[in-house]
């Protein structure tokens, strides 16, 4: 394993659009720095850095170099003044395609059932998996196909709600920054038309099909009944599969996403649209059904991801602002304005929290169509936490919202969800400050963070190499597979490994770039799809 040397002076380790402000951040005792061009190491620039400050969640003494000023186009590096360098990078009018590429290409590696292989996969090509029927815990004897979609993560199941979650980012990058996704023409099923980004959703949708009874009620996973060993390849995992019992926060799930698709997808493919928004329909249909459930827990002899959530109203409210977008009809208005009343987070976008996919759908409907003080109330609700985000983000050492009990088991999906809710403060109050502060966001995802590290695969000098997800250990290929996010650091010391090797670090140091640390270093598909979401606005056009 080669050694990492945490460095001094931290960057975005891709690099900066042009025209924006660009910082790094010193560790370092020096103050004096310089940023060099990488071919000719001539100095385009020289400054000083601000007085350093303690910053207890990364356990680091911080000062910021602002190098704004360099705007050409270029390779650099900052060297300070007693030779340590930071990383090179990018000044570039669009840095992040190839990255944003990049992590939307994880997808097509995550998928399930077919070969990947070829031009399409390089070296991470592996056969065909979990092609066999799954049999349906409580009704003995039914089989049903369960084939497709993408695995979760690190492990080979499949789960409905986190499934939608990563749609529904992705989905919604593609509705607001259609200029991001228009030359990317790099799949199997690519026509020189249809966006790659809505060809790999499709890929999910289609399977999210087989996850729906006939009643409309859908099955919260599909996995076998423990998880695999660290290195079996999905193609010899071939265990027995079983759907775990239909539950409400699925069902939610799946009815939000698919009104989504159905709005989406209409210009591409209209049969489509409308099998999507029929699922959506049947969906909403078993939840007026079932309106009190209980939350969903692992049936017995099921080890593998609970998902468990004990709240669906969040859902709930997400699926009936979602089908009163696509559709206008006044049923699923009313219901909108029943749940907003209720105590849920509406401004949360994890896989247990939907709340705020809810909101965006609502204020996305427009004041027109919508009810005044709800409209206000989410509006002003959504500013506020962008504000509460922002003013977070001015006391870190490393420019980021998240706070010290933040860094949870897949706290970079809290990095990247708060830098997709600061864009939506952006695009409802046309305010630039909030987007400047989800690009920082991105910046710590790529390095500039008190560890030195790229947290996405491949991307960056110094980027996680030796992530918690089967294939990439079991593929006998060096390099894991690129373009996944790693869940970054969670002070809970949830795993065996952080256990015995970070006792008593800051919260943003508990982080391992191991394979057996499943807590801080697997992937999934829902800390990839709000990176997508954030590189795309950056890839947009981004004025600074
Ligand atoms: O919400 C609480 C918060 O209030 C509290 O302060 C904090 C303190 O630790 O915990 C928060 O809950 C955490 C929860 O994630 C929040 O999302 C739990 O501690 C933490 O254990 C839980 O981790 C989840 C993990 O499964 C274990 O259940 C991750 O979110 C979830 O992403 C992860 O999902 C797994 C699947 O089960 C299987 N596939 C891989 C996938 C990724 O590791
Ligand atoms: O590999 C599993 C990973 O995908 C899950 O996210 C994680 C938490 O549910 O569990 C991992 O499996 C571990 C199991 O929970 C405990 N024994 C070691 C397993 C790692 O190989
Ligand atoms: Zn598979
Ligand atoms: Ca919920």
């Amino acid at each position: 394993m080669s050694e990492h040397i945490i460095r001094a002076i931290t960057v975005n380790q891709i690099g900066y659009p042009a025209k924006g402000s660009k910082t790094a951040l010193f560790t370092g005792g020096e103050h004096q720095f310089r940023v060099l061009d990488a071919k000719t190491r001539t100095a385009v620039y020289s400054g000083v850095t601000s007085a350093a400050a303690w910053d207890k969640t990364s356990g680091a003494s911080v000062h910021t170099g602002d190098f704004s000023a360099v705007t050409d186009a270029g390779s650099y590096l900052i060297e300070a003044e007693d030779g340590t360098v930071s990383a090179e990078f990018i000044i570039e009018e669009r840095p992040y395609e190839e990255l944003q590429q990049g992590l939307l290409k994880a997808f097509y590696f995550y998928r399930c059932g077919v070969e990947l292989g070829g031009e399409y996969a390089g070296p991470w090509g592996h056969a065909a998996c979990h092609l066999a029927e799954g049999s349906v815990i409580g009704q003995p004897g039914l089989k049903l196909d369960s084939s497709g979609g993408w695995h979760d993560a690190g492990d080979y199941g499949k789960y409905s709600g986190p499934g939608a979650k990563a749609v529904a980012d992705l989905l919604l990058a593609y509705e607001w920054y259609p200029a991001a996704f228009t030359d990317s023409f790099t799949l199997p099923e690519t026509d020189g038309k249809t966006p790659d980004v809505l060809l790999e959703c499709k890929v999910e949708l289609d399977w999210l099909f087989k996850m729906q009874e006939a009643g409309g009620g859908v099955y919260h996973k599909l996995t076998t009944a423990s998880f695999p060993g660290l290195d079996v390849m999905p193609e010899n995992d071939t265990d027995e599969l079983f759907f775990s019992p239909v539950s409400a926060a699925a069902t939610g799930d799946f009815a939000g996403v698919m009104a989504m698709a159905a709005r989406i997808y209409k210009p591409w493919d209209e049969d489509f649209a409308a099998r999507c928004l029929a699922a959506a329909e049947v969906a909403w249909q078993w939840l007026v059904q079932h309106p009190e459930e209980p939350g969903f827990t692992n049936p017995p002899g099921i080890s593998t991801g609970e998902y468990g959530d004990e709240e669906d109203h969040d859902e709930r409210f997400w699926a009936a602002a979602e089908l009163y977008r696509t559709t206008g009809q006044e049923m699923y208005h009313e219901a909108v304005q029943a749940l907003a009343r209720l105590p849920f987070p509406k401004f949360a976008l994890g896989w247990a929290d939907m709340g705020g996919y809810g909101t965006l759908a609502y204020l996305l409907t427009g004041k027109d169509q919508t009810d005044e003080e709800i409209y206000r109330t989410l509006e002003e609700g959504l500013l506020a936490e962008a504000d509460r985000l922002a003013a977070v983000s001015r006391q870190d050492g490393y420019r980021i919202s998240l706070r010290e009990e933040d860094y949870i088991w897949g706290s970079n999906m809290l990095v990247m969800n708060n830098a997709l809710l600061l864009l939506a403060a952006e695009r409802f109050s046309g305010e630039a400050s909030y987007a400047e502060c989800a690009l920082d966001h991105l910046h710590y995802l790529l390095g500039r963070n008190v560890l030195d590290t790229s947290y996405v695969t491949g991307y960056g000098d110094h980027p996680v190499r030796h992530p918690h997800h089967r294939p990439s250990v079991g593929d006998g290929v060096e390099e894991p597979v690129p373009g996944l996010v790693s869940g970054g650091p969670d002070r809970g010391l949830h795993d065996e490994y952080v256990r015995e090797h970070l006792q008593g670090k800051p919260a943003a140091q508990c982080f391992a770039d191991h394979d057996l640390s499943y807590s801080t270093n697997e992937v999934t598909i829902y800390w990839n799809s709000p990176a997508v979401f954030v590189a795309a606005r950056f890839n947009s056009g981004w004025q600074g």
